[in-house]
C-alpha cells in the first residue's frame, strides 16, 4: 500500500470535522450528587426504557419543587409606591422588567392599551389575588371578566404536599435527530425542559399572550419562578439565582440537567460572551462536557428549543448497583463503571473527568469554598446586591471580613439570602458559622 492510498489528513478532517471528534466522543453521565441534599429532592435509581428503545438505568428525582437555595417570591407588589424588592419580574420581548409599583402603574402605557388598570387610583393599592380560590380562578387562560386587571400570585402554602417526578438516563444518548417538546404541533417529547439542582423544573414557556389577553399579570420572582396549583413552583427564566456549578475553563456555569440527561448551562460564559455554534435545540459539544445545552436569555421566556438525546418513555423497578465495586452505589457515584471515580477520589487537573464527583473537573474553582464537613456555596459570585448561601447545615451566624481581616458586618441566624448591597466593591471573606464549626468562603463584590 502506498501513501497515495491515504487521503491527506486535512481532507479527512474536512470530511469528518476532526475538531468535533473528541467533543462527540465525550459523554458526561448525570451526577446524582449535584442535586441539593435535603427534604425537597430525593434521588433513586430505577430501570427505564428510552425513546430509542434502549433499556437502561435511570435516576428518578422526586421533588417537592421547594428550592433550598433561594427564597420564593415576592411576585406582585401591593401598592404602586412599592419598590423592586417588593415585586418580581416580567419577561417581555427579550427583556426582563422589575415588577415594581411603577411597572403596574404604567401598564396601560407599556402595552399601549387603556384597559390596563390594575390599581386603585385613589389609594394606589394594587389589585391582586389574595386567596387560593383567587389563584385558581385567575391563573387560568380563560379567566372571567371578574379577574381582569389582577396581578396573579399563587403562594407556596397553596401547594404543600405536591411532588413531581423526573427520570433521566444515567448515561445520556445523543440521537441523530432532535425531538420537539410535547404540547406543540407534531410534538412527541416531554414538555418539561429540565430540572435545576434544587429540584425545581425548567418549564415550557409561560403562556404570556393568554395571560396578557386576559389583562392579568402573573409575575415571576427574581429567580424566574412562580407557582401554579398543578405544577407547584417552576421556572420560566434562568436568572442566575439557582445553584451554579462554575467551570474550570471559563465556560458558562452548569445550572441543571435536561430531561435527556445532558447538562444545562447558563446562557453566558464567564467573560460575558455566549456560544455562537448552538444547534436548533441550543446545544453544542465540547471535549470536556460532551453534548450540552445553553439556556436562552432570561427575557425570552424560554430555556432550550428541543432535545437531541433519548428521553425516558417508561420506567421500571428500583435498582441498587455498585457495578465498579468502589463502595459507592450508582445512587452515590458519578461514574459507577470506574472504581477510580467516587467522592473519596482525588481530583486530577487537566482532564475532562470529575474524579471526586463534586461537579467540577479541576481542583479549585474560585467561587466554591469546601470545608471538610460542610461545603458552603455562594452565588452569584461575584455578586452585586445579595448573596445566597447554600449550606447543608442551618447557618447560625455569618460574619463578613474585609481582606485586611477587619470585621465589616455580622448577621445572626440569617436566611439563605444576605443583603450585601451596602458593601464596597472588592474581595471579602465570609465566616459562616454552623453547629459543626466555621467555614470560610471568599466573596467578590462587583
Ligand atoms: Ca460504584
Ligand atoms: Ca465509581
Ligand atoms: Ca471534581
Ligand atoms: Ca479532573
Ligand atoms: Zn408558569
Ligand atoms: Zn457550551
Amino acid at each position: 500500500m502506498t501513501s497515495n492510498n491515504f487521503l491527506p489528513v486535512a481532507i479527512i478532517c474536512a470530511i469528518l470535522q476532526c475538531s468535533d471528534l473528541s467533543a462527540q466522543t465525550t459523554v458526561q453521565k448525570v451526577n446524582p450528587l449535584l442535586f441539593l441534599d435535603g427534604t425537597s429532592v430525593t434521588v433513586t435509581t430505577i430501570g427505564c426504557t428510552l425513546s430509542n428503545g434502549t433499556s437502561t438505568t435511570c435516576y428518578q428525582i422526586v421533588s417537592t419543587s421547594t428550592p433550598s437555595d433561594h427564597t420564593m417570591g415576592p411576585w406582585c407588589p401591593s401598592n404602586i409606591s412599592d419598590d423592586a424588592t417588593q415585586g418580581g419580574i416580567w419577561l417581555e420581548n427579550g427583556s426582563v422588567y422589575d415588577v415594581d409599583g411603577a411597572f403596574i402603574e404604567n401598564l396601560s402605557t407599556f402595552y399601549n392599551d387603556p384597559t390596563w388598570q390594575m390599581y386603585d387610583a385613589s389609594t394606589g393599592e394594587i389589585t391582586k389575588t389574595l386567596t387560593q380560590a383567587d389563584c385558581a380562578a385567575a391563573a387560568n387562560p380563560n379567566v372571567g371578566v371578574q379577574y381582569q386587571n389582577y396581578c396573579v400570585e399563587c403562594l407556596p402554602s397553596y401547594v404543600t404536599g405536591l411532588t413531581q417526578t423526573y427520570v433521566f438516563p444515567v448515561t445520556p444518548v445523543k440521537l441523530t435527530s432532535s425531538t420537539s417538546f410535547g404540547m406543540g404541533p407534531g410534538a412527541t417529547g416531554p414538555s418539561v425542559r429540565g430540572v435545576a439542582f434544587n429540584g425545581v423544573r425548567f418549564d415550557a414557556p409561560a403562556p404570556v399572550n393568554a395571560i396578557l389577553g386576559a389583562y392579568t399579570l402573573a409575575p415571576f420572582d427574581d429567580a424566574g419562578g412562580h407557582i401554579n396549583l398543578a405544577a407547584g413552583y417552576h421556572y420560566h427564566a434562568a436568572t442566575g439565582v439557582t445553584t451554579n456549578i462554575n467551570q474550570c475553563d471559563g465556560h458558562a456555569p452548569m445550572i441543571g440537567y435536561a430531561l435527556d440527561g445532558h447538562g444545562i448551562y447558563a446562557h453566558e460564559n464567564e467573560d460575558g460572551t455566549s456560544p455562537t455554534d448552538l444547534d436548533a435545540c441550543f446545544g453544542h459539544s465540547d471535549a470536556t462536557r460532551g453534548y450540552h445545552y445553553h439556556v436562552d436569555e432570561a427575557g425570552n421566556n424560554n430555556f432550550i428549543n428541543c432535545i437531541f438525546g433519548a428521553y425516558v418513555t417508561a420506567s421500571g423497578s428500583a435498582t441498587t448497583v455498585d457495578a465498579d465495586n468502589d463502595g459507592f452505589s450508582l445512587l452515590n457515584d458519578c461514574d459507577d463503571n470506574n472504581a477510580a471515580i467516587n467522592s473519596n477520589a482525588v481530583e486530577i487537573d487537566g482532564n475532562a473527568i470529575d474524579e471526586n464527583c463534586d461537579g467540577v473537573f479541576c481542583t479549585s474553582v474560585s467561587v466554591t469554598s469546601i470545608a471538610a464537613a460542610n461545603p458552603i456555596r455562594l452565588y452569584p459570585n461575584p455578586m452585586n446586591g445579595f448573596v445566597l448561601l447554600n449550606s447543608t447545615l442551618p447557618i447560625l451566624k455569618v460574619e463578613i471580613y474585609d481582606i485586611a481581616g477587619k470585621l465589616i458586618n455580622s448577621k445572626i441566624a440569617p436566611q439563605n439570602t444576605i443583603d450585601v448591597s451596602d458593601l464596597k466593591s472588592g474581595n471579602y471573606i465570609l465566616k459562616v458559622h454552623t453547629k459543626e464549626g466555621v467555614t470560610n468562603a471568599q466573596m467578590i463584590k462587583e
